[in-house]
Formats: C-alpha cells, sequence, structure tokens
C-alpha cells in the first residue's frame, strides 16, 4: 500500500471536525477511498529498545490485521463500506459490538503506529503552546497522561485529545474505544494514541506497564500530534 493510502486512515480523523461541529468536509485531504490497512512507515526493529521487534510484528500483523480483517468481514455488502470511520463511529452505538471492536481495533492502531517514530525530532512550537495553555507544562502533560494510561484498568487506550471549541483533554477508553465514539463520556479528535493492552508491551516488560509507558516518550512522533490538531482545530 502506497503512503497516500495511510494518509487516507489518518485523514478520516479529520472527517470528526464536521461532525463535531468544527468545519466542513472541505478539511479532508482528498475524499474517502474505502477502508485499507496501513502500511507502517518504520521497521518492525527501528523502535528499539523501546518497543521490540517481535512485539511490534505480532501487533501489527496479527492483532492489527486481525481487526482489521474482522472489521471488513462484518460491513460486507453494507453501507458502511463507503463510510469514513469517524462517521461510524459518532453512531457506533446503533451497530454490534463486533463493529465497535473491530472497528475500534482497525482504527486505532492507525493512529498508533503513525504517532511513533524512529526519528523524534523534538515538539514543534503550535503544539508545545498547545499543551503548556492546557496543562501547564509539558512535563505535566506527560505525568497526567502517563498517568491515565497507567492506572487505566485492565485493557484499553490512553488519548490526548481535543474538543470541539479547541481544548486539550486526556482520557482513557476501555478494550478498542475511542474519543470519536458516541459511547464515551469525553469525545474529541484523537491527537495521540498509546495503547495499554498488555499484548502492546507483555513480550518486553511483562507486568511493568509503567516502564512501558515511560519509554514511550522516547518515540511519540510530535510532528504528527501537531499535524493532527491543526487538522482538527482549522
Ligand atoms: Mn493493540
Amino acid at each position: 500500500m502506497k503512503r497516500r493510502d495511510f494518509m487516507t486512515i489518518v485523514g478520516t480523523a479529520v472527517a470528526a471536525a464536521p461532525v463535531l461541529g468544527m468545519g466542513a468536509y472541505t478539511s479532508y485531504p482528498k475524499p474517502f477511498e474505502g477502508h485499507t490497512f496501513p502500511e507502517l512507515a518504520y521497521a518492525y526493529d527501528s523502535l528499539e529498545p523501546y518497543i521490540d521487534a517481535q512485539t511490534m510484528e505480532l501487533h501489527y500483523d496479527k492483532h492489527h490485521r486481525g481487526y482489521f480483517n474482522k472489521f471488513t468481514a462484518a460491513i460486507e455488502g453494507t453501507d458502511l463500506t463507503n463510510t469514513p470511520m469517524p462517521e461510524i463511529f459518532i453512531n457506533i452505538s446503533k451497530y454490534d459490538k463486533t463493529i465497535r471492536n473491530n472497528g475500534g481495533g482497525y482504527y486505532n492502531h492507525s493512529l498508533f503506529w503513525e504517532n511513533m517514530t524512529p526519528d523524534q525530532e523534538k515538539i514543534p512550537g503550535l503544539l508545545k503552546e498547545a499543551l503548556v495553555t492546557a496543562f501547564g507544562s509539558v512535563d505535566t502533560f506527560k505525568d497526567k497522561f502517563g498517568n491515565a494510561a497507567k492506572t487505566h484498568f485492565g485493557s484499553g487506550w490512553a488519548w490526548l485529545a481535543v474538543k470541539p471549541g479547541g481544548d486539550l483533554f486526556i482520557s482513557s477508553t476501555p478494550n478498542q474505544d475511542n474519543p470519536l465514539m458516541d459511547v464515551v463520556p469525553e469525545k474529541g479528535t484523537p491527537l495521540l494514541a498509546l495503547d495499554v493492552w498488555e499484548h502492546a508491551y507483555y513480550l518486553n516488560y511483562q507486568n511493568r506497564r509503567a516502564e512501558y509507558v515511560d519509554n514511550f516518550w522516547n518515540v511519540v512522533n510530535w510532528a504528527i500530534v501537531e499535524k493532527r490538531l491543526k487538522e482538527a482545530t482549522a
């Protein structure tokens, strides 16, 4: 799959904006062209030592692909094959759990892979300013996000997201839920995703989720987080 196809998936995050009342569909980078399994932008071993190659391979090629395959099988022959994920999520309570769990798994991992990089650069200015405004400092943001990830009970995700009005917030969701879904208490557009299912860290860290979460900061792709913020608030 080509890079532009991956951007289609990430671009669907922008579609949340109109649903949430922040803009128009013109903010799409390009028209939605169907659900596709994203390519990884880096090698399995390139996030080591923070995320090991075996975990990356199993997580991407087995877990993520499994969610994608089950999701596409569940929506086969329905209108949902032509519906961007954010539009599905905003009505997710109307669909069965197969679509909620596997559609979430498909989408959340697509965001997660993209918001990590082996070539980390420092936090760009606009994002840094937004984090300082919302949380007081970047360190305080990291503490609060890390705490949400470390203390989330059971399987799920930690999020930095932006509300329709532009306010940033941190949340965690169970299973494969995300802030775009109508079933979650805190709704917004995801900017940064961290998978805290045991399959995301157990091979390397065993029960030490806190260490995995602390090491996540070494591989965050801040440029992508800022790009998502700009698109969501455009
Ligand atoms: Mn996972």
